[in-house]
């Protein structure tokens, strides 16, 4: 039986694929493979593409896996993927020694080009990484931030002639030492150059949340405004032993907010509830960390459908349905 955590509940409005059932996980992968999570995932040239992280190779003595690489799937109908026979990209493969790892991609189409954004691992702190590709299998990079800033996602289209990303700096000196860390803005006319810098949602304004926040999925639009996922950890220092780590006192999970569809710098809405919250067996006792969902990616159908993916405790990637107009619902005025 999955361990009921009683305090969150996931909101009536979303509904989980299969129970909680992954829609990908390590069987599916035709290489060398353990966790399979944090994708990004948009619709591309008629078809679904997904692009994944995959941590493997663990090392129980340093509570930790070895390597991390980025695949690619592809789907018709955004449940069942068909993973690329090798693996799209890797820190290693870019050859850089000062890039340890790249990982937690984000996947935006903005004029029919394919952008991603994942967090990059390098020796002087970790940093927001925007690229792009137009075959998956080569990738050029446009930007990469200043340490530390990671959880970068781009909107679907310019607002007043320029481009938008949502990041999550973790300023750790200036917030007291500790993790408070807030959901920010940037504009750009060429996604090269980023500034116009402003917060957009606080820590202390998610209810169930006490730690940091951070955007999930790339925005959606609708005609009351953006509608964003996020990301947002409480931690409770009672928590023992959860997962294969011998202690984890975080719980992560997806939340929903509006933004002003002119001026995305401003927040209109937020559900004062989860969207989802750790309940499956998945999302709360078969991982790696438990009680972690992650969104990572969010498509509107043209019935107003949205499928939401989330990784589940770092382990597996998974998929919940809502309807579109029900989330905006959900978001009321700050
Ligand atoms: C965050 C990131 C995510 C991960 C989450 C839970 O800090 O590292 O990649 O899913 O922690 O472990």
């Amino acid at each position: 039986m999955p361990k009921m955590l009683p305090e969150l509940h996931s909101s009536p409005a979303v509904r989980r694929w299969n129970n909680g059932a992954p829609v990908l996980s390590k069987e599916h992968i035709p290489y060398e493979a353990e966790c399979i999570f944090n994708a990004g995932v948009a619709k591309y040239q008629g078809r679904y593409v997904m692009i994944f992280r995959n941590d493997y190779r663990y090392d129980a003595a340093r509570h930790g896996f070895g390597f991390c690489n980025l695949g690619i799937a592809f789907s018709r109908d955004g449940i069942h993927w068909e993973v690329e026979k090798r693996p799209f990209f890797s820190a290693e493969r870019l050859g850089d020694p000062e890039i340890t790892r790249i990982y937690d991609p984000r996947v935006t189409v903005i004029d029919g080009i394919c952008y991603v954004c994942f967090a990059v691992d390098t020796k002087h702190g970790v940093r927001g990484g925007i690229a792009m590709t137009d075959d998956f299998e080569h990738i050029r990079f446009l930007s990469l931030s200043a340490p530390d800033n990671r959880n970068m996602v781009l909107f679907p289209e310019k607002i007043g002639g320029r481009y938008w990303r949502l990041e999550r700096p973790f300023p750790v000196y200036s917030r007291g030492g500790v993790d408070r860390f807030d959901m920010w803005i940037s504009a750009s006319p060429d996604l090269r150059y980023w500034g116009d810098t402003d917060l957009v949602l606080a820590v202390e304004d998610v209810p169930w949340a006490n730690d940091k926040i951070g955007p999930g999925a790339p925005p959606v639009k609708t005609g009351k405004g953006w509608l964003v996922l996020f990301h947002a950890v409480d931690r409770d220092r009672s928590r023992g032993k959860n997962g294969w780590e011998p202690v984890w006192q975080k719980r992560y999970c997806a939340g929903v907010m509006l933004l002003d569809l002119e001026n995305p710098a401003k927040t209109i809405g937020l559900s004062r509830e989860p969207l989802l919250a750790p309940e499956t067996a998945w999302e709360c006792d078969e991982g790696f960390r438990t009680n972690t969902i992650f969104p990572g990616g969010l498509i509107a159908e043209d019935s107003g459908e949205l499928k939401i993916y989330y990784g589940a405790s770092d382990t597996v990637e998974c998929l919940a349905f809502a309807d579109i107009n029900e989330l905006v619902e959900l978001c009321k005025p700050l």
